[in-house]
This record gives structure tokens, sequence and C-alpha cells, in this order.
């Protein structure tokens, strides 16, 4: 069918009514076949909220922490002014569809008063005990309109069953009482995160579980299929939707939304398996399952409230730029909010969101493509019902449609008078699967056509955002690649505000002086370990050599300040070129006046999460000390049989 159609149509918003109407009744007939895996009706909707939020409140936001060991106390649970009608109208005010709450963290603390372990609400000083977080939250996001989803880690760290086969119960009955006394729950969040030290009961160990088996994940699947038909069941392994594989809200470009996961032993693998992560943030062209990438990120550097943290909140700027990373990929974006020890949304984030939401809601106002008059190179059926106004209506069913055989078909888009724009967004309608497989976009300048954007994967949504705006009386759409005939369900043009690329704020980093000295380190290459200290992040100290192989933790490096400072505390800044080698997990820190005595450590403990989620940590001192000399011990470390840092920095008083 090589026939080339023109076809013009003024693009005006009634027509398209007209023409979706007559859509409904014909679509069936002449729709073209779905295309490999598809999503199910559940996966469709979790997939149209693209904006939802996290609240990652529990013990920690008041011991601050960013995991527990399962030690504290109940009676550390006591928000001051807790509401949860500021934090959901805070979410529903930014746009977010819905909110996922940690009702249990990795430190086994119940949000809710379970019946199964006292280790809750219950026996906290919150509204003396009567209190439940999972209700105010979910009763709350109902009466606002948001969706309401549950985070029951895997990992318990208090729960004396843990690792143990009776643990399994014990997490399933508490999923039951989640998943059948709060309403409908649209996402269940099962993290990776398994095994290691804990309190357990008070035995205070280390207990490895097998990732494969102790779970029996497809048993606890059933269930909450059983008991929430609808909610998407969050992994690395999906089934319903999967981790992009970092935790800085970024998708992969291309992201499919189907995946291929390598078997291990001939078997699926199981949530927290070693998952390559370049597989998780671009999935799979063609992949056996439809497991859609969710991008999860804070809006602050950890997952939880801490003090410390309240001047490097994103900026409105840097969230955008995340949400055309994540969204704009195809993913959903999943942004962490956490609730401070009042129980509140704090001021600063609230700022930050709220300038966000103008941003986008000044972005997207005005599709500029519904001024244009289209002329496609091919559409399919005669009655308009795949007409490329379809992709103007807004509606994510409605389509464009070329006939069977034309997989490169295109579009012009001619406007009266001239248009701004630098933001392109389109659609596929992925209940027919993902069917394009390369796509660009052109403006006419001095009658000819230059590229502005292209790309392979389009799925659920692909956002290109230029760096100029492009002034121009005509705009084309290309489909270059695509195995059958592809459904396209939106295209738009539109222009950013000025302010929406402002440079991101630069948060406070503190600075080593110059010209301080590597006293010792215990094993470097070259020099390294000056590294360190040298203020620039890309260069690692290191305990990897290519002639002697790997050397493992304890490593540790001396520095001499030149003279006395008031040492309030200190930063290690991880490696940040997404190799996860060396990264450290635990440390001790020293320092000393004349660098001979050393003394205990003033500071010592794990950073937690420090894998996933790579970003500065800044440990405080319990009180300020004077020293010339410090010393940092790298105890052990959480990727690899050697260490590598890439700076320490002095946060003096
Ligand atoms: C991770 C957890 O270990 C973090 O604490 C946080 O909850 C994050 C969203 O998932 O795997």
């Amino acid at each position: 069918m090589g026939k080339r159609m023109i076809i013009k149509e003024v693009a005006a918003l009634a027509a398209g009514i007209v023409l979706v109407a007559v859509c409904a009744g014909k679509a069936a007939v002449d729709e073209p076949a779905p295309y490999g895996v598809t999503p199910s009706s559940s996966q469709l909707q979790w997939q149209a909220m693209e904006f939802y939020g996290f609240l990652h409140f529990t013990v920690n936001t008041f011991t601050d922490r960013e995991w527990g060991d399962g030690s504290e106390k109940e009676s550390v649970f006591n928000p001051t002014d807790f509401s949860a009608r500021q934090i959901v109208e805070t979410a529903r005010k930014a746009g977010m569809k819905g909110l996922i709450l940690t009702c249990k963290h990795h430190d086994g603390f119940c949000l809710w008063p379970s019946d199964y372990t006292e280790h809750s609400v219950k026996n906290s000083p919150y509204k003396d005990g009567k209190g439940d977080i999972v209700r105010e939250i979910s009763d709350e996001c109902h009466k606002q309109g948001l969706k309401f989803g549950v985070y029951l880690s895997p990992w318990d760290r208090n729960s004396a069953y843990y690792g143990k086969a009776e643990y399994i119960t014990y997490y399933r009955n508490q999923l039951k009482e989640l998943l059948t006394k709060y309403g409908p729950i649209f996402e269940v969040w099962l993290d990776g995160a398994n095994g290691g030290t804990g309190y357990y009961g008070g035995a205070n160990e280390r207990r490895n579980i097998d990732r494969q088996t102790y779970y029996d994940w497809p048993t606890t699947w059933d269930l909450i299929h059983r008991l929430q038909p609808y909610a998407t069941i969050f992994s690395d392994v999906g089934p319903g939707c999967r981790w992009v594989g970092n935790e800085h809200g970024v998708a992969g470009d291309p992201c499919w939304a189907t995946i291929t996961y390598p078997r291990l032993n001939g078997k699926l693998p199981m949530p927290g398996s070693p998952i390559n992560r370049q597989l998780l943030a671009h999935g799979t062209r063609n992949g056996r399952q439809w497991a859609p990438a969710e991008c999860d990120v804070s809006i602050r550097p950890g997952w939880f409230y801490h003090k410390s943290q309240d001047s490097r909140v994103k900026s409105a700027q840097e969230l955008l730029d995340i949400y055309y990373k994540s969204i704009g990929r195809g993913g959903t974006l999943l942004l962490n909010l956490p609730p401070d020890r009042r129980g509140r949304i704090p001021e600063e984030d609230v700022k930050s969101l709220m300038e966000f939401r103008r941003l986008l809601d000044e972005t997207f106002a005005e599709n500029l493509a519904r001024k244009a008059v289209l002329q496609a190179s091919n559409v399919r059926g005669r009655l308009g019902e795949f007409a490329p106004v379809n992709m103007l209506d807004g509606n994510r069913e409605s389509y464009w449609a070329s006939d069977e055989a034309v997989t490169t078909p295109e579009v012009t888009f001619s406007f009266g008078k001239p248009i701004t724009f630098n933001v392109v967004d389109l659609r596929e309608n992925i209940r027919l699967g993902q069917r394009v497989d390369g796509w660009g976009v052109d403006f006419r300048r001095a009658g000819k056509w230059v590229e502005f954007a292209k790309g392979t994967a389009i799925g659920a949504r692909r956002l290109w955002r230029g760096n100029k705006p492009i002034t121009t009386d005509a705009v084309r759409l290309r489909i270059t690649k695509a195995p059958i005939c592809p459904a396209i369900s939106e295209f738009g043009l539109y222009l950013e505000p000025p302010d929406a690329k402002e440079a991101a704020r630069n948060s406070v980093a503190k600075k080593n002086a110059k010209g301080w000295k590597v006293v010792t380190a215990s094993f470097q290459v070259g020099g390294n370990a000056v590294n360190a200290i040298d203020g620039n992040p890309k260069t690692l100290w290191h305990t990897h050599d290519g002639k002697s192989g790997e050397h493992a933790a304890p490593q540790y490096i001396v520095v001499d300040m030149l003279k006395e400072h008031l040492v309030a505390g200190f930063e290690y800044v991880p490696r940040s070129d997404g190799c996860p080698n060396g990264i450290v997990d635990q440390y001790a820190f020293y320092v000393s006046r004349d660098g001979k005595s050393w003394g205990n450590p003033v500071a010592e403990g794990e950073f937690a999460n420090i894998l996933n989620n790579p970003v500065r940590q800044e440990i405080m001192l319990k009180t300020p000390a004077k020293a010339r000399f410090y010393k940092f011990v790298a105890q052990h470390s959480a990727s690899a049989n050697h260490i590598s840092v890439a700076e320490i920095k002095i946060i003096e008083k």
C-alpha cells in the first residue's frame, strides 16, 4: 500500500472531539493488532498517574538516620504537630496523583498498630499509643482524591523471626493488615535491601538470607493480587513495575517498558538479586515482560528528614530536569517528600515543589501544535478514526495510525503565524504495545527542514527539551523506524518560561583548605591518596592497583590540616561515576592535636543505603573537637574488595 494520501485538517479542538466520537463506535473494526507484550489494565491506569509521591517517615526521622538497626525504642516516635492534611495537600498541589507511605522501613517499626508486633505506634507517645499514621494518611489521600500505596520492607532489623521461616508468615500477616484495612491500594512497594546486621529481637547479629528462595515471592505476589487486584507490585524485577536502577530519578535513554531478565539457574530472578543497573535503566526492546520503569528520588539528599539537609532541598529547576528524564523517558516519577519531626512537609520543600508545579503548568498550558493545519503522509481507515488530529486532543486512547504496511509515516504541522517552542511531547498508545523504534522532529527554516529532535523509544511518553526556543512556520514529525504501523496518541509543542532553565542552585559545599597534606595512607597507588583531599570529586583515592590487585578494607588516610581547626564534622563524598566499586559503607573517624595520640573514634557508624543512593554523607560529631590532624578509616566497602574515596571534607564550626 504505497499510496500517499494527503489529508488536510484544521486542528480545532472541536474537530478532534467529533473524530473521537466517530472513533468510539468504529475503532475495534480496523484497529491495528497489538504488538509484542502489552500492559494489563492496572498497569495502564498506573502508568497514567505519571507522578506520585513517597513518604519516608519513621523512627529514623527522630534518630537522624537513614536506616534504623531495629533497636530503636518506640518512645522515639513522637511527631509534635503531625498533619496528614498538610502532607497530602502539599502532594496534591504539586500535581501528585498518589502517595506511598513507608508503613514499615528496615528498622521494623510499624506506623500502624499491627496485631503481630509490639514494635509500632501503639507503644509510642504519639496520640498516647492510639494513633495510626497509615490510617490518617490513607484516609486523607482518599479524601483529597489521591491514590494510596504501601511500602512494607521485607528486611526487618527488629524482628526476632527475621531469617527464619516464621518471618514469612509474620510478613504476610502484616501485608494482609495493610491490604484489607486501608481501602484501595494502587502500589505495593517491595524493596530489595535485604539481610545483614540488625537488632533482631536483641540477638544483635548478622543474618543473611537467600534472596532467591527465602521470601517465596510468587506466593506473596498472589496474595497481593488476590487482596488488591488493581495494585501494581514494584520491585527491581516487577512484576508490575521495575526499579529504574538508581535513586536519582533518572531513566535510561531509551527506556523501554519491556524487559527480559537474565535467568538465575534457569529461574526468574527475585527482588534483591544483583541485576545489571543498565538493564534496569534501559529495559529490553521486545522484552518478554511488560514492567515499565519507576524512577524514585528524594527531594533531599536522604530519604528521611535530617535538619542538616534543610539547605539541600532540590530546586524547582532540578526537579524539572528530573521530570524530563523520568516521565519524559516513559517512566513514572516517584518523588520522596520526607515529613520532619513535626510530621509535616518542611517549608523549604513546599516552596520548591510549588515553584516546580508553576513551571510545569506554565510550560504545558498551551499545546501550540493545535494551531496547525495537519498533513499526514498516510492515514489508516476512511472515517477519520485514526486521523492525525487525534494526537492533539489530550486523550491517550485516541491516536493516529497508518495503514498496516506503512511503517514510516510522517505528519506536517503548518502554522499560519510562526510559533516559538522548545519542548516536544510524544505518546504512543501503549495499550497496543511499544511499536516505534525511531522518530524525528524537524522544523522549517527558510523553506528547508532542519532536524530538532530524534530518538528511539516513545512509549507512554517522550519529552524532548531543546536548549533554545525555535521560531518556525512548520514542524514535521517523522516515524523513522517501526516493525509495524505506529499508533501515536499525542503530539505536543510547548514553550518553557524563561526561568525554567535557571542554573540549578548550588548546594553549600565545604571546601578543603589548600595545602593540607596526606601524612600517610594505608595503601595508595602512585600517591593517589591525595585525591581524597584535592577538592575534585572526579579523582579518586582507591585501593585497587593494576599490579597488586585489590586491597580490602580496613584502609585509612591521615591528613594534616597545618593548623588547629574546630572540627564539627566531616563529609565522605563517594565516587559519582556510576561504578559502585569500593564505596564505603562503614567508617570510623578520629581527630588528633599532634598526629600521635588519637584516642577513641569521634564518630563511627554506617553510611546507610549509600550503594543505591551514592550522595555525599555528612557526619556531625557529638561535640566539635579541636584538632590539627584527622584520620578517616574505611572499615567496610559495599561493593568489591577495595575501597574508594572521591573526597573527605572537614566541616568546621
Ligand atoms: C532503598 C532503601 O534501602 C532506602 O532506605 C529507601 O527506602 C529507598 C527508597 O529504597 O532500597
